[in-house]
């Protein structure tokens, strides 16, 4: 899943592809990169981002989303809202990408389960201004059981909404709610989530946890743009543990890197040398 953010303010790429024809180019890109799906995004989620009105989320992702989908792309929307789930979904969209998980806005399940779309539900505790605070995980079990009980619950909410099981993908947050110790923790221990029954998405892409690993001898973190192999490292560790998708800015050299695990896991034709 390739990443097309249509915001001023993401931590990774914002203002890049802040207007419909930069953001709609991008997706183009990234599918000649290799992307399976594309998921646009309106919305920055990084700690302490405000919200945008609902017309300006609109205002940027239903005109993407409408030129990439017209192509027989298969388009996800990034999204908490309702209505904008709807917009999108009108607008050629076949996956909505809840970072809240129904939370945000509980009809967004019923918009979903009404248009029979793809439902991605993420782990998710508070709106980026204060989700930092709540990042403690201090039951039995620590992050993992906590994720896995809360999803859970999540999954329930989605069942009673009338989404089938066959649509709907789980997605542990990295970074949501969420220390460095607390994502590789998830990360580890990922079958615990693969348990509940549901395909897993994972977004690591260029976030802090990496930059944090990668910090200098002063202690500062790598900078956003230079995590990258940091972060195909990871995409080759889930893709071995079976994860569904990965969520991630730099496409081509993800498919690279999967191209040479799929390589290995082929048989060897005699014919090749
Ligand atoms: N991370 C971000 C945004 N959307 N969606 C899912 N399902 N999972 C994620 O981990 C996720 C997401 C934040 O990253 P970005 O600002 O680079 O898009």
């Amino acid at each position: 899943m390739g990443v097309v953010n249509v915001t001023p303010d993401s931590f990774s790429d914002g203002g890049r592809y802040a207007d419909t024809e930069s953001a709609v180019a991008h997706g183009r890109q990234l599918l000649l990169d290799g992307a399976d799906i594309l998921d646009i995004g309106g919305e920055s989620t990084r700690p302490g981002a405000t919200r945008p009105l609902v017309r300006e989320e609109l205002d940027r992702v239903v005109p993407v989303i409408g030129a990439l989908a017209a192509g027989g792309t298969v388009v996800s929307v990034d999204t908490m809202r309702a209505e904008v789930a709807a917009a999108a979904v009108e607008a050629g969209a076949t996956m909505v990408n809840d970072v809240s998980g129904g939370l945000a806005d509980p009809e967004i399940l019923d918009v979903v389960a009404a248009t029979g779309a793809t439902y991605v539900a993420m782990h998710w505790r508070a709106h980026a201004d204060r989700m930092q605070a709540l990042a403690s995980y201090d039951g039995p079990g620590g992050v993992v059981e906590a994720v896995r009980t809360e999803l859970a619950e999540r999954v329930a909410a989605i069942r009673a909404a009338g989404i089938a099981d066959d649509r709907v993908v789980l997605d542990p947050g990295l970074g949501f709610a969420k220390g460095a110790t607390h994502n590789w923790e998830l990360v580890a221990h990922l079958d615990r989530l693969a348990d509940l029954g549901f395909p897993l998405l994972v977004g690591a892409s260029r976030k802090s946890f990496l930059g944090n690993l990668l910090a200098d001898g002063e202690g500062r973190p790598r900078p956003v743009d230079e995590r990258e192999a940091a972060g195909l490292a990871l995409t080759v560790l889930l893709a071995q543990r079976g994860v569904w998708c990965v969520r991630v800015h730099d496409v081509r050299a993800s498919r690279d890197a999967l191209r040479v695990l799929e390589r290995v896991a082929r048989p060897t034709p005699t014919e090749e040398s």
